[in-house]
């Protein structure tokens, strides 16, 4: 092992360092496999901090030559960076390095992508670039100057010169090192302007390979909308000259907000009807507006340490999902965001890998990039908009851009500005930073005299290091409708701090139903005894479309369980009561999708497990089958209407009201495949003149058996276009019947188009392994094994992508004995690798705990 006693770094040790940094200057003499970096850096000390020794951080650097003061010193240097002795004051510290860049695969610091240089420093990136006190909490201004051959070279900031073979860039704003950042290569752009309210005119431009340029409008467009947006709702407004954004191929995520200079995975900014479904199209609006969000939340008020990271990514996810909301109607968001949160959050939170929003203590940053800090971050922020309101929310904002510009910031700044603008006293409320684990809010109803009372219960089970947990504050929005249907009261926030709480109506002239949690007003578990009929009303009656959603959900899962516990046949009482709202044409149609959706497979079987059952992957799957099955052809007469009532005449445009319709379409196209022997999906496939009618026309080929010809006319379209190529081979996997799944995998492994160094091509084979939850989890661990191999592989070329891979494994407490310890002994085979990654040790010791 690289570390054969990991560090862990603790939230609780936090000193500040003890120098300040007055600005760098660096020099890039590029090369592929020796690329000079030599920076100047004035540092001057800190006061009020403790005397410590001057160390700088440094990974993989080649040292050529250091000096203070033009004077050449020898420091010490070791595999984590670099100690000397200092002057006292101010002094310049003088550093060339050597790296290389082509041999990087790990795709942090400075690497190579298809030829063009780019960089990755979030977190601990630039520690592989020079020496430097790699933390957040140090920023300082960047002046850049990039030689080399390449025709385009950009960094941070404002253009300040260029000439033959060089470029210099200049950043105004002082920045951690994390969002440096570094492009050059033979690139195309694709340029545009944005003024901002206050009259300022900014260049911006998307950098792509040639070739690519016609896959950019629309990501300028996101972009744009994005700035106006954050000018109208936060105030916010654009701060330099130039706005670049920058599409790689060869990415560990989805983007990165370097300050002026935003790097994306290309599969998150390159769009084209022709090429990409209209959930690309979708993601890739909102990572747009996410990365430029980021230049407030994040870049002009950043971290303090990187355990206050939920403090940008919760607040900018949560910004990003209001302008979705925005942009695509508030209905479907919610009820996909919290989809979404179900089915990665609280399994995370659930088991093994579970920690607080803002983690204690870590070993690799890097593997704390997580749903909870994202995800369940951006939920905090939500709750604490509604228990203060919107016009307090705005307020507490605009303090907190006012107070902390500039500044590298806390949770404590952060709720502090609440307390300031509302009086309130967050302390409670700030248990939802600290506590792990996914609270459980159970509810019990009573009748009497007019009174309807609500009595709740909290509790949270423990998670690991937290054995006991305190009560939380939780926003509860409740509705009541009348035996009519009509709304008796509209929706109200009760605000529950107690371990167990009641509340009452009063003044009803008779016993409503309610409707609980609207919006999912709090990430909790709701367990709430009701009947069917329950249910089945508000699936009918309920005015807050997520409550609506749920209701019908629940009857969903409570029918596929009986199906999968008892071998029940589906509930058509249910089903009559679906069809009547399917056929509502008041109805929009992406709201109608929705509530055709099913839940998943991991869904299930994680609702299984909490109920005490140990849930059959295969039984899992057969239900969903057995269900899709009968509602297709219960449905028979439905599906054409809806079909019709789908389709789209106009060209394509990838707004909401054409996305909703043909997300309909594709419903209605997975129940009909099912009944039509694969005629409508081939019907579909030979017309589509986009990729979302293509690629759903394919997976239900797949699925039906039919694929074989579709699939090669496929691969011979676009096997030059790298971005569908991955959907070609994730498809393949994850629409496969789960007992071809593992071959599959397996023959795409051997394909000539299958790269183990691009994470996207990677991810697009295994993550679709492990998205067939029922092929994954084959009960001769087959799956576990083959996945295991690969990670074995990609560890030495990549531990970041292979870290974050392993967290397949974290539900494995939910399955059999046997399938528990043949993934014990996969999880065991990763851990006596030879040279496993730190970020790898970390999560499978953390997933084996
Ligand atoms: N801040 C980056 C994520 C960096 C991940 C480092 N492992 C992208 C984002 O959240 O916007
Ligand atoms: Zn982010």
């Amino acid at each position: 092992m690289k570390d054969a006693a990991p560090t862990t770094v603790y939230l609780a040790d936090y000193t500040p360092f003890g120098w300040q940094v007055e600005d760098v200057h660096l020099t890039f003499r590029l090369a592929p496999n020796a690329t000079r970096v030599i920076a100047r850096i004035h540092f001057a000390r800190a006061t009020e901090t403790p005397e410590q020794t001057f160390f700088l951080h440094g990974e993989d650097l080649k040292l050529i030559r250091a000096a203070i003061n033009g004077e050449e010193i020898t420091p010490e240097v070791t595999d984590k960076g670099l100690t000397c002795d200092v002057p006292g004051g101010s002094f310049l510290w003088e550093a060339e390095v050597e790296i290389d860049p082509a041999a990087n695969t790990a795709l942090e610091g400075l690497y190579m992508s298809g030829g063009m240089y780019c960089t990755q420093c979030e977190a601990e990136g630039f520690r592989k670039i020079t020496f430097y006190p790699d933390r957040p909490d140090v920023m300082a201004t960047f002046t850049v100057r990039i030689e080399s051959e390449m025709p385009v070279m950009l960094s941070n900031g404002n253009p300040k010169g260029a000439g033959e073979g060089w470029a210099e860039w200049h950043d105004p704003w002082p920045k951690p090192a994390y969002l440096f950042a570094l492009v050059a290569g033979d690139l195309r752009n694709h340029p545009d302007k944005f003024t901002t309210k206050s009259g300022q005119k900014v260049d911006l431009n998307i950098w792509v390979r040639p070739g690519d340029e016609g896959k950019c409008a629309f990501g300028m467009q996101a972009l744009k909308a994005s700035m106006k947006w954050d000018e109208d709702v936060y105030g916010r407004e654009y701060d330099l000259d130039v706005f670049n954004i920058v599409a790689v191929d060869d990415f560990n995520m989805g983007a990165m907000e370097n300050k002026g200079l935003n790097i994306f995975n290309s599969s998150c900014v390159l769009a084209s009807p022709e090429t990409s479904t209209d959930a690309n199209f979708e993601r890739i609006e909102a990572i747009i507006a996410h990365e430029y969000f980021h230049n407030w939340t994040g870049n002009r008020i950043t971290c303090r340490d990187w355990f206050q990271l939920c403090l940008k990514e919760g607040l900018t996810v949560y910004r990003d999902s209001q302008f979705t909301s925005d942009m695509r109607g508030p209905e479907v968001k919610r009820i996909n965001d919290v989809i979404d949160l179900r089915g990665r959050q609280f399994p995370e939170d659930q088991g093994p890998l579970s920690h607080p929003v803002r983690p204690e203590s870590f070993q690799e940053i890097n593997n704390f990039y997580t749903a909870t800090v994202y995800e369940k971050g951006a939920e905090v922020i939500g709750m604490l908009k509604r228990l203060v309101g919107d016009e307090a929310y705005a307020k507490a904002l605009d303090l907190y851009f006012d107070r902390h510009d500039g500044d590298a910031a806390t949770i404590e700044d952060w709720l502090k500005v609440f307390e300031d603008t509302t009086g309130r006293d967050l302390s409670q409320f700030k248990r939802w930073y600290s506590q792990s684990g996914t609270p459980r809010l159970s509810v019990s109803e009573d009748w009497a005299d007019g009174t309807f009372t609500l009595t709740f219960e909290q509790h949270t089970p423990p998670t690991p290091g937290q054995e006991t947990k305190k009560p939380q504050v939780l926003p509860i929005a409740v509705g009541l409708l009348n035996p009519n249907g009509d709304e008796v009261v509209p929706t109200t926030v009760l605000e529950m701090t107690e371990a167990r709480q009641s509340f009452d109506f009063t003044g009803l002239s008779a016993r409503p139903t309610a409707s609980i949690l609207r919006e999912f007003s709090a990430p909790v578990v709701l367990d709430r005894k009701s009947s069917a009929e329950e249910r089945a009303f508000l699936v009918a009656h309920d005015t807050d479309a997520f409550n609506r959603w749920d209701a019908n959900n629940i009857l969903a899962r409570d029918c596929l369980m009986a199906m999968i516990r008892d071998g029940a046949t589906p509930d058509t009482v249910w089903l009559d009561g679906l069809e009547t709202v399917l056929r509502d044409e008041t109805l929009a149609p992406d709201f109608r999708a929705s509530m055709m959706g099913l839940p998943g497979q991991t869904e299930l079987a994680q609702a299984l497990h909490e109920r005490g059952h140990t849930p059959d992957p295969d039984a899992i799957y057969d239900a969903l089958q057995t269900l899709q099955q009968f509602r297709a052809e219960r449905w028979a007469d439905l599906l054409p209407k809806l079909a019709e009532e789908a389709r789209v005449t106009a060209t394509y445009d990838p707004g909401a009201e054409q996305v909703g319709k043909r997300a309909l379409g594709n419903s209605v196209l997975s129940l009909l495949s099912r009944i039509d022997g694969g005629a409508a999906a081939q019907a579909q496939y030979d017309q589509a003149d986009n990729m979302t009618l293509q690629l759903s026309a394919l997976a239900n080929l797949i699925r039906a058996g039919k694929a074989e010809t579709a699939l090669q006319a496929f691969y011979n379209q676009w096997q030059d276009d790298r971005l569908v190529m991955d959907k070609w081979f994730g498809l393949q996997i994850s629409a496969a019947p789960p007992a071809e799944a593992i071959d599959r995998a397996k023959a795409l492994t051997e394909h000539e188009k299958f790269e183990l160094t691009n994470p996207n091509r990677f991810r697009a084979v295994f993550g679709a392994l492990i998205g067939n939850h029922a092929g994954f989890h084959r009960a001769d661990g087959t799956g576990y094994a083959l996945l295991t191999d690969w990670l074995i592989r990609l560890d030495d070329k990549n531990p970041q992508t292979t870290a974050r891979m392993c967290s397949a494994f974290q539900t494995w407490k939910r399955y059999d004995q046997s399938r528990q310890s043949l993934i014990r002994a996969q999880l065991e085979r990763i851990k006596v690798k030879e040279n496993l990654s730190r970020d790898v040790n970390e999560m499978v010791t953390r997933i084996l705990s």
